[in-house]
């Protein structure tokens, strides 16, 4: 098991459509171990493969609310099967963009279909923090951040600052 680094903006293959996974191999499951323990540390409440730079369709997320307590959980291939018309909002943040939180709204209810980590397939229905969490990691599976969401003033501001403090590390 190891922390792995996370990418940040404006590293492009945040912009990666990631490809399915096709077998569940000692790989992948190392893979998913490695991102549980770097989701942990960051911490953080979900974390999508693209964003320790492998280009798999592959999510791991924890919910849990109590201190102490884990729920850990792993969706491979994962599908919005459905989603409400009602909306909701929440205030959203992302591993790849630290320190950047903004209201985003989005399907309040969403039926998701993916594979567990023993190749079992599930099909659920998701609300709450539960359906933004994971509307936000598939949407990192195809590339969409959620400063996509909102204005282009908004997101270009934040582009802007995450380019100048890329430029600076550099230097
Ligand atoms: O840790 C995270 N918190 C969060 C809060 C509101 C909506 C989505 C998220 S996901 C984020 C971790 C992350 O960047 N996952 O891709
Ligand atoms: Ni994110």
């Amino acid at each position: 098991m190891a922390i792995r680094d996370i990418i940040i903006l404006p590293d492009t293959q945040l912009r990666l459509v990631s490809k399915p996974v096709e077998k569940i191999t000692s790989e992948i499951r190392a893979l998913a171990d490695d991102m549980f323990e770097t989701m942990y540390d960051a911490p953080g409440i979900g974390l999508a493969a693209i964003q320790v730079a492998q280009p798999l369709r592959l999510i791991t997320m924890d919910l849990s609310k109590k201190e102490g307590e884990k729920n850990p959980r792993a969706f491979i291939n994962p599908e919005i099967v459905s989603a409400s018309e009602e909306l909701s909002v929440y205030e959203e943040g992302c591993l790849s963009i630290p320190e950047y939180y903004e209201e985003v709204e989005r399907p309040a209810k969403v039926r998701v279909r993916f594979m567990d980590l023993d190749g079992k397939i599930h099909e659920e229905d998701a609300d709450g923090l539960y359906a933004t969490c994971i509307q936000h990691e598939i949407d990192h599976l195809n590339g969409v951040l959620f400063v996509d969401y909102l204005s282009k003033l908004k997101r270009d501001r934040v582009m802007k600052k995450f380019t100048k403090a890329a430029r600076l590390a550099a230097k």
